[in-house]
């Protein structure tokens, strides 16, 4: 039986229930590709969307400003023990809005102004917190940039890197990337950060569900201090953000008083019971294979990309994103493929890659990843087909037959493949 959805925004808001109603047409019939979404479970939305969203619960579990928390508290804490065993965390704080917040309260809570930070430059896979020059954080400390040696390979310069961070003191050697496809080397980082007395964090919101799935190393392992981020990428949960301490307890409180009073009111507490919930289920093995498939689904599509002679930046993937330049490769921008695949029913962002001849608002590169159709259950298989099939539509731009018939057979897979309720 159809699930009734929606049913009171629908007798009460017809414009909100038009657009609620074209977005779940729009995510079933289409392939999401963007790297940094996924699907979550009907669980995770009811947690969600229930009556926490009533509830102020400024403060922790145990310590909060106002009464009635004896619930908020219970979820608030299976969150942090779960998010701690999935992580091998001492301390975890599940407050932050987003990812960006996380980055924020914690640049704050470990850093003075003036302060210096070692981060990846934002064109060679870093993010816009850690330290691009349009975000306000830059006027208050201090950013110096690291990249790769060499793009084909992906290999970042350490050598450059320890050079600068002798240069310049950073407080923080933080490592992490929002459009990476390699794996970094954690024991040079925290061996850089330990010459120069920093501390090393790590911003792993892109890869969070496969370090929880182990299907990545954990920096933790190697001597990382911090962990901060979302709960919505490959880790399936919520959209929220999470900072994780390895173990040294004054910088575990200096990040909780950062987050609330510091920078934060009220947490957002069905958001932190969605987190529980979506935790509960990064701990079951069958997140495990999960883990694995998103990595072996991005290698199938690399595959593809290679044989078809398209230029991959780092030349492949370690993880669950791929990164292509199509201007490069195809001859037309990123801007361009983004829109012609959304056209088709891929949906993706154009991305700059490394030292880009573009502008950023239309680069030369795409984006693209295996997070959100691996849990709709595609396998290396179906996941080959849809990079053959984007490339068939890339190349043959111009022939309104050749992309019906891939919008067509997108279509049909994503019947074959509807977005799942619940994971086995
Ligand atoms: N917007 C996220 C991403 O797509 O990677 C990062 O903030």
């Amino acid at each position: 039986m159809k699930k009734p959805r929606y049913e009171h925004i629908r007798k009460q808001d017809k414009q909100v229930y038009a657009a609620l109603m074209g977005e779940e047409k729009r995510e079933a019939e289409g392939l999401e590709l963007i790297p940094s979404e996924n699907y979550v479970s009907q669980a995770v939305r009811e947690a969600n969307a229930s009556i926490f969203t009533n509830k102020y619960s400024e403060g922790y579990p145990g310590r909060r400003y106002y009464g009635g928390q004896q619930y908020t508290d219970v979820v608030e804490t299976i969150a942090i023990e779960r998010a701690k065993k999935l992580f091998g965390a001492k301390y975890a704080n599940v407050q932050p809005l987003g990812g960006a917040n996380a980055n924020i309260a914690m640049y704050f809570a470990l850093l003075k102004p003036g302060d210096t930070v070692l981060g990846m430059d934002l064109s060679h896979g870093g993010h816009l917190t850690h330290g691009h020059p349009v975000t306000y954080i830059t006027k208050i400390f201090n950013f110096v940039r690291y990249k790769m040696k060499d793009p084909e390979t992906g290999e970042i310069d350490y050598d450059d890197m320890r050079r600068v961070a002798r240069k310049v003191k950073p407080k923080i050697v933080l490592a992490g990337f929002s459009a990476y496809p390699r794996e970094l080397d954690y024991a040079k980082f925290v061996s850089i950060a330990r010459e120069v007395g920093a501390i090393a964090v790590m911003d792993i919101a892109h890869i969070a569900g496969l370090i929880a799935g182990g299907a990545a190393k954990n920096p933790f392992d190697y001597g990382f201090d911090v962990m901060t981020t979302t709960t919505h990428k490959t880790l399936r949960g919520p959209r929220g953000g999470m900072i994780l301490t390895r173990e040294n307890e004054t910088i575990a409180k200096q990040i909780d008083k950062m987050v609330f009073p510091g920078l934060q009111g009220g947490p957002h507490m069905n958001t932190i019971a969605a987190k529980a919930v979506a935790f509960g289920e990064a701990m079951k093995p069958s997140f495990k294979t999960y883990a694995k498939q998103i990595r072996k689904n991005a290698k199938a599509m690399e595959k593809v990309f290679k044989r078809e002679k398209i230029r991959l930046i780092g030349g492949g993937t370690d993880n669950h994103l791929l990164l292509a330049d199509v201007y490069g490769s195809l001859g037309l921008t990123g801007k361009e493929a983004e829109r012609l695949l959304d056209d088709v029913g891929i949906t993706l962002n154009k991305n700059a890659i490394a030292d880009d001849v573009r502008g950023p608002l239309d680069p030369s590169g795409i984006r693209f990843g295996t997070p959100a159709i691996t849990t709709r259950g595609f396998k290396e298989k179906e996941c080959a087909r849809v990079a053959e099939l984007m490339i068939e539509a890339l190349r043959n731009r111009s022939s309104r037959r050749a992309l019906a018939a891939v919008r067509s057979e997108i279509r049909a897979m994503c019947r074959t493949f509807p977005i799942p309720d619940s994971f086995r």
